[in-house]
């Protein structure tokens, strides 16, 4: 009796520290995570053993000469589907407008949220969200002490809590029809392995940044309560295991690991390849789920990126989604990433979604992520 009472509770033990419970599987990293965000999260474990999910930005809001058009979506105008997938960028939640930095109001955001929960889809919300030192944009890194500023005991740590209240607010109101909170990928302070936001590998200490990450989660989880969010850790390109986890916050606030990777040229398939790998390793290891969680390539020109760039290279290995950025409709920064009619790659894209590794609304409608 008494070595059997030692031995479960040695299993526990291991089984705790694997993020899992005896009875429920794997958990996410609240505790008190809702019933529909744990299930999701099982779910996504799963499922990034059978395929991969592909997501887009802002995939219902707007396109490549449209915007605000019910029923609309490039890449359903391209394969006949929408995808499993969707982005949402919150940037200017935090200054109380109406609408972000995309131009998309926040009103908008959440029905459509509302909508892809409803026929099962995932979302995935980001957070280009301004500088809270010098009052500039998300890239002004102008100074090294932004990030320290916000933490306990820093002259903008008020003030960013106020952020923080007005991103709760957001998150607080993501409820289906029963009342019931929708379970959301946040993906706060990505890219940070490169140096362009201020939360950026110059412009903090490692600890900054892990304190940052911490903060946040806790003020979110048990400052307000909010758990219907599964956490995203989510680097730029990165070299080696070591590199992509010098920041990480740690196992007990994450739930996803990640990575951005654009096609900025030849190196592409290999880089997203090592990429790819080292992340899904180091998920597997953690029992996290896994993506790319931002990727867009050269599509007006290279007209097989879809199949022969992306699709190859991540077929072998285990991801739960690939998401593709947006396809603006003003003020172009970039070209749209995604699939849209009279794109030289749309073909291509057809044969993408075709193929039975890539999985799209269709695929994950049935699936109930939720339950
Ligand atoms: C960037 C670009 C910008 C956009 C930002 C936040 O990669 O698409 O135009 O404002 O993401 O969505």
């Amino acid at each position: 009796m008494q070595i059997i009472q030692k031995f479960s509770g040695a299993l526990v033990g291991v089984l705790l520290l694997a993020g899992c419970t005896a009875d429920q599987g794997p958990v996410p990293a609240d505790p008190l995570a809702t019933r529909e965000t744990v299930n999701l999260y099982q779910n996504l474990l799963a499922l990034q053993k059978e395929g991969l999910m592909f997501g887009h930005q802002d995939d219902l809001v707007y396109g490549v000469g449209w915007v605000y058009e019910v029923g609309r979506s490039d890449v359903k105008e391209v394969c006949g589907d929408y995808p499993a997938v969707y982005g949402w960028e919150l940037g200017h939640l935090e200054l109380g407008e109406p609408y972000s930095l995309d131009s998309v109001h926040f009103d908008t955001i959440r029905s459509k949220i509302q909508e892809v929960y409803r026929r099962g889809g995932v979302n995935t919300v980001s957070w280009h969200l301004r500088n809270p030192l010098t009052g500039g944009s998300a890239w002004d890194v102008s100074s090294a002490e932004a990030v320290k500023s916000v933490l306990p005991g820093g002259g903008k740590h008020d003030l960013y809590l106020g952020y923080l209240d007005k991103l709760a607010g957001f998150l607080l109101s993501l409820k289906s029809g029963d009342g019931t909170f929708i379970p959301v990928i946040f993906r706060p302070y990505h890219e940070h392995t490169g140096s362009w936001f201020w939360w950026g590998k110059n412009l903090c200490t490692v600890e900054e940044y892990k304190s940052l990450w911490r903060m946040t989660v806790e003020y979110l989880r048990d400052t307000k309560n909010i758990h219907h969010l599964l956490y995203a850790y989510s680097t730029d390109r990165f070299s080696t295991e070591e590199e992509y986890l010098e920041r990480y916050p740690g196992d007990d606030v994450i739930d996803m690991m990640a990575f951005d990777l654009y096609d900025r040229g030849p190196d592409f398939p290999e880089t997203l390849k090592n990429c790819a790998e080292t992340v899904s390793r180091l998920a597997a290891a953690r029992t996290k789920i896994g993506a790319v969680s931002e990727t867009g390539g050269p599509i007006a020109t290279q007209t097989d990126w879809w199949t022969a760039r992306l699709l190859e290279t991540l077929r072998p290995i285990s991801l739960s989604y690939v998401l593709v950025w947006r396809n603006p409709w003003q003020g172009a920064s970039h070209a749209p990433f995604g699939p849209h009619p009279g794109n030289p790659s749309a073909e291509d894209f057809v044969l993408f979604y075709n193929d039975p590794h890539t999985l799209f609304q269709k695929e994950v409608t049935g699936r109930n992520l939720y339950q």
